[in-house]
């Protein structure tokens, strides 16, 4: 789209840890790659502690930096609020972000309970501002080509989703209680962490869900008290013990309104496994596999291929016929994790130039959060869990 008039828009950005650092390069490098309609500004970026929130303005390269969110929201020279903090800040500051009539962007999940959810989705709605969940796995190249294949048809009914978000990154007894590990901060642990984003997959992909049932298990009940450090390290700073209240794995059984059944496992105990999301969707006339890390890459299968010649076909989805992948580099020149969060900025900034609610929204949230709540509400009853379609 060369040519397009570029406008900007100004960014407070609440929070600059992990995602903080991957939504600030996601905002520097979208205009590089993609004519987006509104060039993303650094104005303001915020964290309760000074010195090192300083340190992250510097280096995410923002104007400037605050220590209290509220005065950020309340600036009249911002247009978009991004919430990168942990989880039981979310509801308030999406709030206020969205009654001063900013536009919100906010690291999943939405929230810790179905009902905060509802009341962001809610007043999102009614306030007409620009609502976006990052989910940030739905803008692979390899993803949203995926979703083209089974909308087309081409592996026919989805009988089966079979998806597993493995991490070990807490499998050390010492690895210490970070606010990831508690559930007044974080909701839930490996099930909102990471099954969230296996859940938000499957649905977009194949369609919602009808009813499941989960279990739960808590390895390590107590761990040295102790914070994140960057990235996914952390550092113990006490002798103290502390106890675990969240879960450390999850297995999910699931149906689906199309009719397939759907197994899940989320854990942060798969030694070895440092971030492997990966699926299978197996349909009447052929099966589609990915894997996070080859994220590139799509294993297709499709029964109608000759006898004799049938087979997994590894699709590197980097031609210009791929989604987003044509705004980066030739055929064959991969791209990464970060790249996701660009193609999500630049869904996001279109739905706010063309005036269209971009997705995935607070509405996929709150149907995230159901999830959630309804798996941790099975898992502690040991029963079935019906999924209601209606969310007002
Ligand atoms: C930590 O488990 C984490 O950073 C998640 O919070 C992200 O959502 C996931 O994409 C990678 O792992």
């Amino acid at each position: 789209m060369v040519g397009v008039e570029q406008k900007t828009i100004r960014i407070g950005m609440i929070g600059y840890q992990f995602m903080g650092k991957a939504h600030s390069h996601a905002y520097r490098d979208l205009p590089f790659y993609f004519d987006t309609p509104l060039k993303p500004e650094l104005k303001v970026i915020v964290g309760r502690n000074e010195a090192t929130v300083k340190e992250a303005q510097k280096k995410f390269g923002f104007e400037a930096y605050e220590t209290d969110w509220r005065k950020v929201v309340e600036r009249d020279d911002i247009d978009v609020i991004d919430i990168v903090t942990p989880n039981h800040t979310h509801v308030e500051i999406a709030l206020a972000a969205i009654e001063a009539g900013k536009h919100v962007i906010i690291e999943k999940p939405l929230a810790l309970t179905v009902e905060e959810a509802k009341r962001m989705y809610k007043a999102a709605k009614e306030s007409g501002v620009k609502h976006m969940i990052c989910h940030n796995y739905r803008f692979a190249p390899a993803i949203q080509f995926a979703k083209q294949l089974i909308d087309q048809g081409k592996i026919g009914r989805v009988f089966h989703y079979r998806a597993n978000y493995l991490q070990d990154f807490i499998i050390d007894p010492e690895f210490p209680l970070v606010w990831r590990l508690q559930k007044d901060i974080a909701g839930s642990g490996a099930l909102g962490d990471i099954g969230a984003h296996s859940l938000d997959l499957a649905r977009f992909l194949i369609g919602e869900f009808t009813e499941l049932t989960g279990t739960m298990e808590t390895f390590i009940k107590e761990r040295p008290l102790g914070e994140m450090s960057g990235g996914l390290s952390a550092k113990g700073n006490s002798d103290q013990m502390g106890e675990v209240t969240v879960d450390d794995a999850v297995a999910i059984i699931a149906r689906f309104e199309n009719g397939a059944l759907g197994t899940f496992e989320a854990t942060r105990f798969a030694n070895g496994n440092r971030n492997k999301n990966k699926f299978e969707i197996n349909g009447e006339k052929g099966s589609i596999r990915w894997d996070m890390e080859n994220m590139n890459n799509l294993e297709v299968y499709l029964s109608d291929d000759e006898a004799g010649e049938q087979g997994f076909r590894l699709i590197n989805c980097t031609e210009e016929v791929h989604p987003y992948a044509g705004a980066y580099w030739p055929a064959g020149h991969i791209i990464g994790y970060e790249h996701t969060f660009i193609n999500l900025f630049d869904e996001f900034f279109r739905g706010i130039a063309e005036d269209y609610q971009p997705k995935p929204n607070f509405e996929d949230g709150v149907r995230n959060q159901i999830l959630l709540e309804a798996i941790e509400k099975s898992a502690e009853e040991r029963s079935w869990v019906k999924i209601g379609q209606e969310i007002e």
